[in-house]
This record gives C-alpha cells, sequence and structure tokens, in this order.
C-alpha cells in the first residue's frame, strides 16, 4: 500500500506537467493531461482512495472504460503549479460500470472539476484502448507553432502531414500515420469529443484549428515525445516559409518512400503526392 505521491505514474504524471509548462505549451489553464492507471498500480494506491464522492455524469458514453480509473488534470487548473501541489491541480476518478459517470477518489482537495476537455480524452481512451489496449496517456497542449500554421495551411489532414513530414527526417518515422485535422469548433464538449475521437481510429496527434493539439501514446515519455516532435518541425516549417517562399531542395516523395524502406514503416501513399 502507497501514498498516490508515491507512485511512479503519478509523479511521471506531473514531471510531464511541468515539463509541458517549461516548453510554453500551457499559458494560464491552457492544456491538460490524462493517464489510464494500470490494474496493479490501482491496487497499490487503493488505501489512499477514497470512494464516497458523488457520482456525476461524463456528458458522453464510454462503455469500454467501465471500472477503469484515470489520472487526470483538474478544469481551470495551471500546469505551472501542479508540481506545487498536486492534491489541488489533480485528481484521480473512477468511471462506473456503464461508463456513463465518474466519481473524484483523490485530489481536487480544494473543490472543482476534472479537466473540461474529460469527454475528449475519455473517447480518445476508449478508441484507443478497443484498438490498442497498451495505450494510456492522452494529452492536450496550446503549441504556438502548429497554431500558428492553422491560419495558413489548408485544414487537411494530407497537407499538414505531408508540410511536417518534409521538416525533419524523423517525423514519418515518429508518426507514420500523419496528423488528423478538425476545423474551428467549440471546445469542452461531446461534439468535439466525437470529431476528435473519430480522427483517432487513424491517427495519434489530432489538431485542433486555432486551438491546440490532442496526442495519444502507451506512455508519458512517447507522448511528450511525439507532442514535441511536431511542435519542433511546425517551428522549422514557420522559419523556412518567413525566410523564403521557395523551397531549393526538400525531401522528396522518393526520399519518404527510400526511408519506409529503411526503417520497416508504412507511409501511406496519399501523403506522397506530387506538389
Ligand atoms: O483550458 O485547454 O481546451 C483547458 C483547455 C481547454
Ligand atoms: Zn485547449
Amino acid at each position: 500500500m502507497m501514498d498516490v505521491l508515491d507512485a511512479e505514474f503519478a509523479l511521471r504524471f506531473l514531471h510531464m506537467c511541468r515539463n509541458g509548462h517549461l516548453m510554453g505549451w500551457h499559458e494560464r489553464n491552457g492544456g491538460n493531461l490524462s493517464y489510464r492507471i494500470k490494474a496493479e498500480e490501482v491496487e497499490e494506491i487503493r488505501g489512499d482512495l477514497s470512494f464516497d464522492g458523488e457520482w456525476k455524469p461524463i456528458g458522453t458514453s464510454v462503455p469500454a472504460l467501465a471500472n477503469e480509473f484515470f489520472m487526470v488534470t483538474g478544469s481551470g487548473k495551471y500546469f505551472a503549479n501542479v508540481l506545487l501541489n498536486p492534491k489541488d491541480s489533480v485528481c484521480i476518478l473512477e468511471i462506473d460500470d456503464q461508463g456513463e459517470n465518474y466519481r473524484i477518489c483523490w485530489g481536487l482537495v480544494n473543490g472543482g472539476r476534472p479537466t473540461s476537455e474529460l469527454p475528449t480524452h475519455l473517447m480518445n481512451h476508449e478508441v484507443k484502448k478497443k484498438l490498442d489496449p497498451k495505450y494510456r496517456v492522452i494529452y492536450h497542449a496550446h503549441c504556438t507553432n502548429i497554431i500558428a500554421l492553422t491560419y495558413v495551411l489548408p485544414l487537411n489532414d494530407e497537407t499538414f502531414t505531408r508540410e511536417l513530414w518534409e521538416m525533419a527526417t524523423e517525423c514519418p518515422i515518429v508518426f507514420p500515420d500523419g496528423i488528423g485535422v478538425v476545423g474551428w469548433m467549440v471546445p469542452g464538449g461531446r461534439e468535439i469529443a466525437v470529431e476528435t475521437s473519430k480522427r483517432m481510429l487513424v491517427h495519434d496527434i489530432v489538431l485542433w484549428a486555432h486551438h491546440g493539439l490532442f496526442c495519444a501514446g502507451e506512455d508519458f515519455d512517447s507522448t511528450f515525445g511525439l507532442m514535441h516532435t511536431v511542435e519542433k518541425s511546425a517551428e522549422i516549417l514557420i522559419k523556412v516559409m518567413s525566410m523564403t517562399p521557395i523551397r531549393r531542395q526538400t525531401i522528396t516523395p522518393e526520399n519518404f518512400r527510400d526511408l519506409a524502406k529503411g526503417f520497416k514503416v508504412e507511409l501511406p501513399e496519399k501523403y506522397l503526392f506530387e506538389k
């Protein structure tokens, strides 16, 4: 039996919040993070959880997540402060046996609710768990450069994927399934959650135009690394576009096909169009 804050997953969760803040991706209360806790991890901390909280509606239905436990950031909480006072900023919640309601079992000691994007987080978790139960992390951040690009590039998967792939050789290896793009929508509800989770069937990265990114992954490092890789590539693209409208040379469709062979990844042909 251990305290929540002594558990490895909790330390890694808090560390990731801090790292995201240091990247400049979490102005004010921007962004949110959730982790689907492993059954054995729940058993280790069960003595530190309380089970008398009120059940509250999730606002969507996630039957495949029935009885699961999640660590999530709180609504209105600042990533900058998560390490300073984790019990105020973060909570652990349990999903009921129908996947309709949640209750808080730990944290948010000064009141409050889980992230306003809980429907999107949970619907993404549900999609990913069904595809591959190893997926456990969903991360939303307001990354400056990729947001800026949503004002300039056409809002489609092919353009964003191809442009970002071209900006760093590692990109197609790190995200061979490309990026899903959602046009501007009101955040915080079921509608945007449905649109995002549809794209999570295919991609690990979903971009919300004029807002930010969602990334999905198996663990904290790979999910953070994915966010970082996409944002770094967006930064390079903006630097290139700021210097000149002409690309003297670039990574070509044939180069991508060679890369796919060399690194044994499958790169969908729809991203390798001739420009
Ligand atoms: O404030 O980022 O999308 C948290 C958010 C909402
Ligand atoms: Zn946001």
